[in-house]
């Protein structure tokens, strides 16, 4: 702590405490008015800059010869607090000036702006009474959120801090990183450090006027509860009421896929962290936050940009599934922002200036999936306007929008309502005649105006467990459309009226590309759809040597963002082990596994492997990939089939630790065999 408050101030404070003691508001019980009051401008804004600025943008990514670096890089260099405290003379950002990150922002299109009050590694970008670790220990001594608030203020901007709860420099922040041997943990006490986060929040929500968002992050690690979750949330309500708090407040947060999981957890929005959700979700709040590059913090060496019609695309791809975008600008020390950076708002800008009514204060899609592009939408006074924002414009100059049942009123290219396209039906489809060659190289918008709201048909759903079979496969095709009957080809063409009408059953014998399309009174009323089943043979048995039960593990140590190759790597141990267990591993975190045996199968037929890991895990049959669940997540569940004889088959999963929660479990289902975790009696291994 910085400045001491004097004891009887703090005497003073707690007697006003007591005195106007009032019952707690639980701000989780808020109304759905109440909230949809609260989110309107967010939800209207759709696209918002996030800022990761911090002592790290000195080293810029590089650390003793390594240039893979960000905003980690105290952790990911190991670097002693004393070395990474020493950063702070170098902090002399000369060259910022917060009118002109504001107004670059502004002119990009975007409503709001995230920023660091503070990442994991602690220092503080504002002036705080709570610590030494932040501005004004640098040489540039002025408060930059305090500049940035005010800039923002003056543009219209909402005002976001991103404040990070894990941290690597609070003394009583629990737990320490494994390889921190100069920071004893001795004597620290997490309740201490949040009551010092405590008071820096209220530093930030009082001090700098309205506060659009509050992001938190760094949540997942064990010490963070949901109690403290809730607390926190309550707390930050309670100073602000109307902010808006992310799903990393609590620890709710479901990988990097970032939705919340059901169960009463605090936040408002899911948090999708560098990937965009395959479909909308209906009832739900949530952003993608992304990078330009692929680093949050500053790193000079990085140069894999996305292309501005890459980012274009990706803001239309979200909102067409209702969610926001909040793309991120890591500054460089001087306080200007990266040249490439510059350059991608600006071009974001142009298309903004030009179409941002397709994107703010629009609605998800009404349809599932269109072959060409996005659609958004928004309420008219006569019924609704469709945003079709084409990303690949018709070589043949016509735009198909299928399954839609609405009168056409008039469509247009986007900023040319006076000049009429022609608008004709075409069965379940309207057709719009387009120019020969796009407006827009990055995704051109026409407006479709319709009567009422969209009445849309959906192509039908095709299903089965499984994409392989041995026999025979038989398939259901479903329809969440009214007065719709089924037809379908067994090639892939598009059904037409003359096609078989699926009744309740088609039995496929061979390898088959099965098409499926809906049709009302004699009519094509939907797209169609297509799913290739393959006939497969089962894999024969493998011949054993004298079996034992057991299988045999290997145990390696690494720091991995992904699986390593491990038999490249040396293993610290090896061993017996009755089933796919971590129990025989040394360290928390920074480790891996790697199992092999054989596994029994009973009987022939398709058999269905799942892992369930914290981190990434893979599980091969036969040398076969069946489960892909790679990468750094939380428990996260995934899987695959294969076709097996009965008999001995071998079996294969590899595991690695990052940090944080650490667990694997594997899973089969089979002929007689609902899904279960893998028995031991199964497993074996050669004598
Ligand atoms: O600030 C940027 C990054 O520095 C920060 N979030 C963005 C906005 C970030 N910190 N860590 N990560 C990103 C990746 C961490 C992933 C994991 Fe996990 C933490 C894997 C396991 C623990 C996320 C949380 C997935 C499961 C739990």
């Amino acid at each position: 702590m910085k400045k001491m408050y004097p004891s009887i101030l703090a005497v003073a404070l707690f007697a006003v405490l007591i005195g106007c003691h009032h019952e707690p508001v639980n701000y989780l019980n808020e109304t759905k008015e109440a909230k949809d009051a609260r989110m309107a401008w967010w939800r209207d804004a759709r696209f918002g800059m996030f800022i990761h600025w911090g002592l790290y943008a000195v080293p810029a990514g590089e650390w003793k010869g390594e240039t893979n670096h960000g905003e980690w890089i105290r952790t990911t260099a190991e670097i002693p607090i004393d070395e990474y405290d020493k950063f702070r003379e170098q902090f002399n950002p000369v060259n910022y000036d917060a009118k002109k990150w504001v107004k670059m922002a502004k002119d990009a299109g975007m409503k709001y702006i995230v920023i660091t009050s503070k990442h994991h590694d602690g220092f503080c970008l504002f002036d705080s009474r709570e610590t030494n670790f932040d501005v004004m220990s640098t040489p540039f001594k002025r408060d930059i959120l305090k500049e940035l608030s005010d800039a923002c203020r003056q543009e219209g901007i909402k005002m976001c801090w991103y404040h990070s709860i894990m941290d690597w420099h609070h003394p009583d922040y629990l737990p320490r990183r494994g390889w921190e041997t100069d920071r004893p943990a001795e004597g620290a006490d997490l309740n201490r450090y949040i009551a010092h986060m405590k008071a820096q929040l209220k530093e930030l929500t009082q001090n700098y006027g309205n506060i659009g968002v509050l992001w938190f992050d760094g949540e997942w690690e064990e010490t963070w509860t949901h109690d403290y979750g809730v607390d926190l949330y309550n707390y930050v309500r309670n100073l602000q009421p109307d902010i808006i708090i992310n799903n990393r407040v609590d620890n709710g947060r479901s990988g990097m896929a970032g939705m919340t999981r059901e169960g009463g957890y605090a936040g408002d929005f899911g948090t999708p962290e560098q990937e965009i959700p395959a479909t909308g979700m209906p009832g739900t709040d949530w952003e993608t936050c992304m990078t330009m590059n692929d680093h949050w913090g500053y790193n000079k060496y990085d140069d894999n940009w996305k292309s501005t019609k890459d980012l274009i695309q990706k803001l239309a791809d979200i909102t067409s599934k209702g969610g926001n975008f909040l793309l991120n600008v890591g500054p460089k020390a001087d306080g200007t922002f990266p040249e490439e950076s510059i350059n991608r708002l600006k071009e974001i800008g142009e298309w903004m200036d030009k179409n941002s009514e397709a994107i703010y204060e629009t609605s998800a899609s009404p349809f599932a999936k269109l072959d060409w592009g996005r659609c958004t939408q928004k309420q008219t006074d006569t019924g609704t306007r469709l945003y079709l924002h084409v990303f690949d414009w018709p070589a043949d100059a016509v735009l198909k929008v299928p399954g839609i049942f609405n009168e056409p009123e008039s469509a247009y290219l986007m900023g040319e309502p006076g000049k009429p396209l022609l608008v004709q039906r075409n069965e379940d489809a309207l057709w719009i005649t387009v120019p020969a060659a796009a407006l827009d190289s990055f995704n051109s918008v026409v407006v479709l105006n319709i009567k009422g709201q969209p009445d849309i048909s959906f192509p039908p759903v095709i299903q089965s467990d499984y994409r392989i079979f041995i026999d025979f496969i038989e398939p259901s095709i479903t329809s969440s459309n009214s007065n719709f009957e089924i037809r379908f080809t067994t090639d892939c063409r598009m059904p037409s009226v003359e096609s078989p009408v699926f009744t309740n059953k088609v039995t496929l014998t061979e390898t088959t590309r099965l098409a499926a399309r809906c049709f009302r009174n004699g009519k094509p009323a939907s797209d169609s759809v297509c799913t290739l089943f393959t006939k497969v043979k089962p894999i024969p048995a493998v011949q054993t040597g004298e079996l034992r039960p057991g299988i045999i593990y290997s145990y390696y140590e690494g720091d991995w963002d992904s699986l390593p190759d491990f038999s490249m790597l040396t293993a610290v141990k090896t061993g017996m082990t009755s089933n796919f267990n971590l129990s025989e591993k040394i360290k928390g975190d920074h480790y891996g596994f790697s199992f092999e045996g054989f596994i029994q199968i009973p009987e022939d037929g398709i058999w269905e492997f799942m892992t369930d890991s914290d981190d990434g895990s893979r599980l091969y049959i036969d040398g076969q990939l069946v489960a892909d669940n790679d990468g750094l997540h939380g428990m996260e569940q995934k899987g695959g089939a294969i076709a097996l004889s009965k008999g001995f088959h071998k079996i294969k999963v590899i595991f690695f630790e990052k940090g944080g929660q650490d667990e694997l479990k594997v899973y089969w289902k089979g002929p007689g065999i609902s899904e279960e975790l893998i028995a031991e009696k199964v497993l074996y291994s050669n004598k």
